[in-house]
């Protein structure tokens, strides 16, 4: 069995005036350490309107912390914020641990539970992406570029070369490999279109209940479980069950994921851009304020991805786990939220209220069909 380490977290956080967001936050990030198999041990926050350039947290801070590294014994130090490569590269030396910012926490995640190897491929240029200017700085001063004989080339210069051009040309393989296989994508995607189906795909937060609803609509059985990012690469199913549909299981969403993150995953992304319809996953069984945090963080990814909102439908999941009150409560609050948007309060598990939520799905696509000739 694997063993669990121990981490350490951290967070600069900018605002001031912010007393809660930042713990929401906070407890989401913690959330995503413990799936990428830590155990955490502490939480360090610092206030400062600007992050140290070096360090990211200040000096004094950074002493605190590397006490709290060796009284601890922690494996890691996971911060929040975005590092860049010469931050990571001052803790992971100063601190004498590996060091992973949020991003990094996620790329863990995803290795952990990518299988197939189109996720594989779009995690690997996630990291080159990622990685290629922190390595290229750690081979700088490990092989002391320009230090020795400023005016030759040293042999240590020479390795350094290397290391940067072995990367540099196995991301560009990467980057290749992944174009070809969008034009393949989305030729397929045309294909379906000529079928005459639409396109509805099942989109949320992760753990929200997606390929719990996806497999109750489809009868199949694709992999379900309480850890995040438990589907990395979108699953498509012609159903008859409701009339005549493409159903796609997608990618979970997580807040303030890096645009380059994003970008390395546009091809599974591509699966939401291009549906009719999107059916939003909302898990109403968490706390309220975590709720409406999750939404809202999906309905910026889906402006970003340009769906519009009249394209979207929120399945308020796991109802099962509320009392009647309760339920009727976040129904209230969602839909004063997302207004006027329609929300269909649903179990997935419990097979709840679905055929309420798919006939409001194909309500939405005769509507969407009935716009698109009025244009013509
Ligand atoms: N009680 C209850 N639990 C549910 C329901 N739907 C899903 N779950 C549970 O929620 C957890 C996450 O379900 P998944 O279907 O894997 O969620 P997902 O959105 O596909 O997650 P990712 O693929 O990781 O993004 C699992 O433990 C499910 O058993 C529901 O309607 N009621
Ligand atoms: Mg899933």
């Amino acid at each position: 069995m694997e063993s669990t380490r121990k981490a350490l977290i951290g967070m600069v956080k900018r605002n001031p005036h912010d007393h809660n967001l930042y713990l929401l936050k906070l407890t989401e990030f913690k959330s995503l350490v413990e799936a990428a198999g830590y155990e955490s041990c502490g939480v360090v926050v610092q206030v400062r309107l600007k992050e140290s350039v070096d360090y990211v947290f200040g000096r004094g801070k950074v002493e605190e912390i590397k006490n709290l590294v060796e009284e601890k014994k922690v494996d890691a130090f996971a911060v929040y914020n975005i590092l860049t490569s010469k931050q990571k590269y001052n803790l992971e030396n100063y601190l004498g641990v590996k060091v992973l910012d949020r991003y990094d926490v996620t790329l863990e995640i995803f290795d952990k539970a990518s299988t197939d190897e189109l996720s594989k491929l779009q995690i690997e240029l996630a990291r080159l992406i990622k990685s290629y200017p922190y390595e290229k700085l750690k081979a700088s001063f490990k092989y002391r570029v320009g230090r020795e004989h400023p005016w030759k080339r040293s042999s240590g210069e020479y390795i350094y070369h290397s290391i940067v051009n072995t990367l540099k040309r196995r991301m560009a393989r990467v980057y290749d490999e992944l174009e070809k296989r969008k034009k393949t994508r989305i030729e397929q995607i045309i294909k379906r279109r000529r079928i005459g189906s639409p396109i509805v795909c099942i989109a949320g937060y992760y753990s929200s209940g997606k390929t719990s609803l996806f497999n109750t609509l489809t009868g199949l059985n694709k992999p379900v479980s309480p850890k995040p990012f438990t589907t990395l690469s979108s699953k498509y199913y012609l159903s008859n069950r409701y009339g005549e549909v493409f159903l796609v299981d997608t990618i979970g969403f997580v807040h303030d994921l890096d645009p380059k993150m994003l970008e390395s995953f546009e091809l599974t992304l591509n699966d939401i851009r291009f549906s009719d319809v999107v059916i939003l996953v909302v898990d109403c069984s968490d706390p309220q304020s975590i709720m409406l945090f999750r939404l809202s963080t999906c309905l910026d990814v889906l402006k970003n991805l340009e769906v519009d909102s009249n394209r979207i439908v929120v399945a308020l999941n796991k109802i099962d786990l509320l009392n009647e009150e309760e339920v009727l409560n976040r129904l209230k609050t969602v839909s004063d939220y997302v207004n006027p948007t329609p929300v269909i309060p649903i179990s997935a598990e419990e097979k709840l209220n679905l055929e309420k939520l798919m006939s409001t799905v194909f309500s939405k696509l005769n509507q969407l069909k009935i716009q698109q000739y009025s244009f013509i």
